[in-house]
């Protein structure tokens, strides 16, 4: 639909959701062109008409005008009652979920979306949606705030330590669509992205049950795929590479520094310790930035975690 502003915003891939939004949008910006052509060319005019013409050409005293008046302040009003109905039909609209959506849970943390399906699938920065049918994603946050942002489908809510909060869409087209952190969280805030992917709803029945059905393989296999659904990896690398956290290559057995001066050898009630509070031993020329996993993890994953971290040599 080719509509003066369509130029402004991304595809529509959530008609549901979108049209108001779009429709407003489209609305504001074109009576606020017809507006703004409107007061310049008056100016323009009025600036010629009554220029000043000889030395003694004086303005006569003019108290006011009541139609004037009227007529400026009336039709402003009604321009924002329209927009003010408008908003508040589709706000309404975006808080009013359908009864069939499928529902999805999305928790925030720095910098990450961990998600979790009804039936036991786990992803990372990866939202698996059926085509055609509404969704819902319930949002927390487990540590501070985010929000959850999908231009394409005109959504956004912020995710509150503590809270519940909510977004409905429906996608209507097979592919996919990126979901960013606006609100600001930290050092790697810019970098707190994820996908939406569109399925087919046949393809979204099999990648489910795929996934579905809780943790599989060894505890080494198990501790690997926590360290990257729990998105350990974006402080810490597993190949020796430098970043925000020490890496795991190498970790078990090694001699730390603290930065209290004292040093120790890394075993596996001091990584237990690490992994649910980091902040009882802080790592030499470190920042105390990791959210504790206290209440996250189960003993069994941590266990397994540290399986994994022992295979890193
Ligand atoms: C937001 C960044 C961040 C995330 C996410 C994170 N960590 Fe950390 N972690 C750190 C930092 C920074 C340190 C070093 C400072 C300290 O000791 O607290 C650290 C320290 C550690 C240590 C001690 C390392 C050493 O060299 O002694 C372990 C073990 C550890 N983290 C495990 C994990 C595991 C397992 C996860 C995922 C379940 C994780 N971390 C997630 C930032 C992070
Ligand atoms: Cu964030």
């Amino acid at each position: 639909m080719g509509r003066l502003f369509d130029f402004m915003l991304p595809e529509n891939k959530s008609p549901l959701t979108a049209d108001s939004t779009d429709g407003l949008f489209h609305f504001i910006n074109e009576v606020s062109l017809i507006l703004l052509i409107g007061i310049t060319f008056a100016l323009i005019y009025f600036a010629f008409k009554y220029k000043r013409k000889s030395e003694d050409d004086k303005t006569p005293l003019i108290t006011h005008n009541n139609t004037l008046e009227i007529t400026w302040s009336v039709i402003p009003l009604l321009i924002t009652l329209v927009i003010f109905g408008w908003g508040y039909s589709g706000w309404l609209n975006l808080k009013a979920v359908p009864d069939d959506a499928y529902e999805i849970q999305v928790t925030g943390f720095k910098w990450n979306w961990a998600v979790n399906y009804e039936n036991g699938a786990q992803t990372l920065n990866e939202i698996h949606v059926p085509k055609g049918r509404p969704v819902k994603i319930v949002l927390q946050s487990r540590d501070v705030l985010h929000s959850f942002f999908v231009p394409d489908y005109r959504v956004k809510h912020d995710a509150v330590p503590g809270r519940y909060t909510y977004v409905w869409f429906q996608a209507e087209e097979v592919g996919e669509s990126v979901v960013f952190c606006t609100e600001y969280c930290g050092t790697s805030h810019s970098d707190m992205l994820a996908k939406i992917i569109v399925h087919e709803p046949e393809d979204f029945e099999t990648w489910l049950e795929l996934n579905g059905g809780g943790p599989s393989g060894t505890p080494v296999e198990q501790g690997e795929a926590l360290v990257v659904q729990q998105g350990c990896q974006t402080c810490h690398s597993v190949d020796g590479s430098a970043g925000l956290a020490p890496t795991f290559k190498g970790l078990f057995g090694k001699e730390e520094q603290l930065n209290d001066g004292s040093s120790l050898t890394v075993d596996e009630n001091y990584l237990r310790e690490s992994i649910l509070n980091p902040g009882a031993k802080v790592v030499n020329g470190y920042e105390n930035i990791m959210p504790p996993y206290e209440g996250i993890l189960s003993d069994d994953e941590i266990t397994n975690i540290i399986e994994y971290i022992k295979t890193l040599e």
